[in-house]
């Protein structure tokens, strides 16, 4: 197996079982499934990240949604989350269809990918701590991977906020101390590593896959997230989506 490659990588994220609590709830919901669908066969599994591998722009979310992704095996499919994110990425140019149902639908992104800190369904759609560290040498290997490309990132919400700060700093980003408070509108320019190729935030992190001579810089946009929380009460209007939206995209060069 080609251990480089952001494939390989996806293949090994959906065979991941290390946390116990999170791999007894996704399988469960795969076991009873919603009424809506119970003829589908859920996935079930950890849901890797969906898009290029040579991706400009990064989306990140917080986790799958039970009867969303956990049902689908594809970031921000078959869920209301999905239905808000891809409707703006179509919007603003940078997937080939609106809507996002299953795995096989034919959606393309353009230059974009979209993952999350967290690869598996939890419980009231919160993560432990625990589980958040857990995941977090996926996202990091994830984010290595996609260095050589990657020029701009969108965070949705807090908690991937929180998590991503800490995973670009190992991935060998500069992160500014203190770290930036996450908001809505938040825009923080992360350098590439020092021509030394030492993380400055993390040294503790460093090692071989922490550090290279390809990362440039990067610009982290915050978003509130996409959730019916956010967006059925107006607090997340579609229109204030597609201005992050086509910020970070213009900063990624798409
Ligand atoms: O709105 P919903 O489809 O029920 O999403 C549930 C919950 O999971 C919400 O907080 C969004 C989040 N989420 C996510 O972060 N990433 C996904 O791929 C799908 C849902
Ligand atoms: Fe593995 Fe991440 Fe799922 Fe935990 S949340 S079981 S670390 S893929």
């Amino acid at each position: 197996m080609d251990r480089s490659s952001l494939a390989a990588l996806d293949r090994r994220i959906a065979r991941c079982r290390a946390c116990p609590r999170l791999v007894a709830w996704r399988e469960e919901v795969a076991r009873t499934r919603r009424p809506a669908f119970a003829d589908w066969t859920y996935w079930g599994r950890p849901v890797p990240g969906f898009g290029p591998p040579d991706a400009r722009l990064l989306i990140v979310g917080l986790a799958p949604a039970a009867h969303g992704g956990n049902r689908t095996g594809r970031m921000f499919t078959g869920d209301r989350s999905g239905d808000v994110l891809y409707r703006a990425l179509y919007d603003v140019g940078l997937a080939s269809q609106p809507d996002s149902v299953a795995r096989d639908d034919g959606l393309e992104l353009h230059g974009v990918r979209v993952t999350s800190p967290v690869h598996c369904a939890p419980p009231a759609n919160r993560p432990t701590p625990a589980e958040r560290d857990a995941c977090r040498p996926w996202f990091e290997r994830e984010l290595v991977l996609l260095r050589p490309s990657l020029r701009a990132v969108v965070v949705l919400g807090a908690f991937g906020w929180q998590a991503a700060l800490p995973a670009f700093a190992a991935a060998g980003w500069r992160v500014p101390r203190p770290r930036p408070a996450f908001a809505h509108g938040a825009r923080v320019r992360l350098a590439g590593p020092d021509p030394a190729g030492r993380p400055v935030d993390d040294p503790g992190s460093a090692g071989p896959d922490s550090v290279g001579p390809d990362a440039a810089g990067l610009d982290l946009f915050g978003c509130f997230h996409v959730s019916q929380r956010n967006t059925f009460t107006g607090r997340l209007t579609p229109a204030m989506l597609r201005e992050v939206l086509s910020a970070a995209a213009a900063a990624a060069g798409l």
